[in-house]
């Protein structure tokens, strides 16, 4: 048995540039021809099979494939026995219920007896289910935002991400039931020699995750306002001061959360700072 691990991933559509992005991130480099079905790392045991998204849970599961890349609504409609390694963070969207925007709605009640149109009947299924609501799920594979239009159904089940889909087609969201991202799933009898593979592999995908959602920060102060931006910037562990040339100033280097960017540059201007740079980190180990 070869002890390259076989990576599947999704040959072209939503999930594609983001995970081919996340594996050039982590320094896995291979040969991306298009039209290629299968392509070998020159640089880490790893292969690559480009597949459709909803063929991967499956390979995965018979062990086709060892590891996959697939958005977490697949893998849960696919009911596959595989692991679910870790969330990837990108192409996030969600499983939601939409009805035509005229129709009075209350609640989730509505769609007892009625009829709605869906790609995820085990997921739409479960949710009823937990809700006590009596559906009639009408499966069809795609263009499912057309279904009340045309007769077919009363409401849908589909992926949202922007919501324009919905609002061109007449219909309103009226209950997210499943939010979802990509995942990385693993077949569950991984040889020992894969996990280490897969191992070193989580560990890059984690440096890169962690510095996706950081800035490195560097800024010059006042030597009086030092205590207070370095409460307002805990770093990783505790900044970096370097004295100026100019007496009685520092520079001080810090990482800061992308999402608290903007209220602490205004903080950190109030203190003193000045001449703040906030630039992209590639990774980040702890
Ligand atoms: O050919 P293959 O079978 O491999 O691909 P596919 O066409 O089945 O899937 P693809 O590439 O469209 O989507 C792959 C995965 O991306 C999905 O399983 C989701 O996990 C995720 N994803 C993220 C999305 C969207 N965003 C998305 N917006 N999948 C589908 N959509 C569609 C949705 O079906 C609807 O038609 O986009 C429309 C809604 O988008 P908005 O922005 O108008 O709301
Ligand atoms: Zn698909």
């Amino acid at each position: 048995m070869s002890n390259i691990l076989r990576v599947a991933i999704q040959k072209s559509g939503r999930l594609s540039d983001d995970s081919l992005k996340l594996i050039k991130e982590c320094g896995i480099k291979f040969n991306n021809g298009t039209g290629k079905l299968k392509s070998v790392s020159t640089n880490f045991p790893m292969e690559f099979l480009f597949l459709r998204d909803d063929d991967i849970p499956g390979y995965v599961a018979d062990g086709v494939a060892d590891i996959g890349i697939v958005g977490e609504n697949v893998l849960v409609e696919k009911k596959q026995e595989v692991t679910l390694e870790k969330k990837l963070g990108f192409s996030k969207c969600r499983l939601s219920l939409a009805v035509p925007k005229g129709e009075e709605y209350k609640g989730v009640e509505y769609f007892n007896g009625k009829k709605i149109a869906t790609s995820y009947p085990v997921i739409l299924q479960k949710y009823l289910d937990s809700k006590s609501v009596e559906a009639e799920i009408h499966e069809i594979s795609g263009s499912v935002e057309i279904a009340p239009g045309i007769g077919l159904a009363d409401g849908i089940c589909d992926i949202v991400s922007s919501g324009s889909t919905l609002f061109t087609n007449g219909l309103k969201e009226v209950e997210v039931i499943f939010p979802s991202e990509a995942v990385l799933i693993a077949n569950k009898d991984l040889s020992e020699e894969k996990q280490r593979t897969l191992h070193k592999w989580l560990f890059r995908i984690d440096s890169v995750l962690e510095a996706a959602n950081k800035k490195y920060i560097l800024l010059n102060a006042p030597n009086d306002s030092i205590d207070k931006i370095i409460s307002l910037l805990p770093g990783m562990k505790s900044p970096t001061i370097l004295p100026l040339a100019e007496k009685g100033w520092s520079s001080l280097h810090s990482v800061i959360n992308e999402d608290e960017f903007w209220e602490v540059i205004e903080q950190l201007k109030e203190v003193g700072a000045q001449g703040i740079l906030v630039v992209p980190i590639e990774k980040m180990i702890r």
